[in-house]
């Protein structure tokens, strides 16, 4: 089974190279920010308050996060495997994963990180802001602080991979297609 996390900051290409991993891999997508945003779609009293958070970038609790992947590993418990997409974005949803993958017998394959300084994320997250109507795409001080929250919450949890030795960093610069060879060229060391 391959269960692998995509990492980096906002802007950094993880829900690009997501859609290309799992046509490939055959895997189930679990994205938190798509499963929040399906709930404002929907809107649910969850929905709501995530919404007040994510419009001012500010990541959205712990155990919110935590009880959707629960949810979605229980209904998907025969999977070839997962690859998660924003998730874990803290330490605490970094040993809340382990918890849950353990007691299906599983964990982590392997932790992606793609690297992309700021002012390229800054630039791309603009343009998108242009057609996605993410109102959190939509103006320059809002994708600061989505970076400063990454920095001091999310940064971290490379390191709590890193200690298992599943962590790899790729430049996240550059050609999609060719950053996605550099993914599957990772892949391929951590499956047999
Ligand atoms: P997410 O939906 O995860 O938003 P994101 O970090 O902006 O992801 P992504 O940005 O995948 O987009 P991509 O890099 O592919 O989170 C939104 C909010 O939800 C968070 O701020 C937080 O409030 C909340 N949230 C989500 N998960 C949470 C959690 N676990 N805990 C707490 N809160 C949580 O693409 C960006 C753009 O770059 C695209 O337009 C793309 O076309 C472009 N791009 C991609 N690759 C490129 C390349 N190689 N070259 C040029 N452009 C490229």
């Amino acid at each position: 089974m391959l269960n692998l996390i995509l990492f980096g900051p906002p802007g950094a290409g993880k829900g690009t190279q997501s859609q290309k991993i799992i046509a490939k891999y055959n895997l189930i997508h679990l994205s938190t920010g798509d499963l929040l945003r399906s709930e404002i779609q929907a809107g649910s009293e969850l929905g709501l308050r995530a919404k007040t958070l994510m419009d001012q970038g500010i990541l959205v609790p712990d155990e919110v996060v935590i009880g959707m992947i629960n949810n979605k590993l229980r209904e998907h418990r025969n999977a070839a495997g997962f690859i998660f997409d924003g998730f874990p974005r803290t330490v605490k949803q970094s040993e809340a994963l382990d918890e849950l993958l353990a007691s299906y017998n599983e964990s982590i394959s392997v932790m992606i990180a793609l690297v992309v300084d700021d002012n390229e994320l800054s630039a791309r997250l603009l343009k998108r802001g242009e057609t996605s109507g993410r109102p959190d795409d939509q103006n320059e001080a809002l994708i600061s602080k989505r970076i400063q929250e990454y920095n001091s919450k999310t940064k971290p949890v490379a390191d709590y991979y890193r200690a298992q030795e599943k962590f790899v960093a790729i430049d996240g610069i550059g050609e999609i297609e060719f950053i996605f060879g550099e993914i599957s060229t990772t892949i391929s060391r951590f499956t047999f």
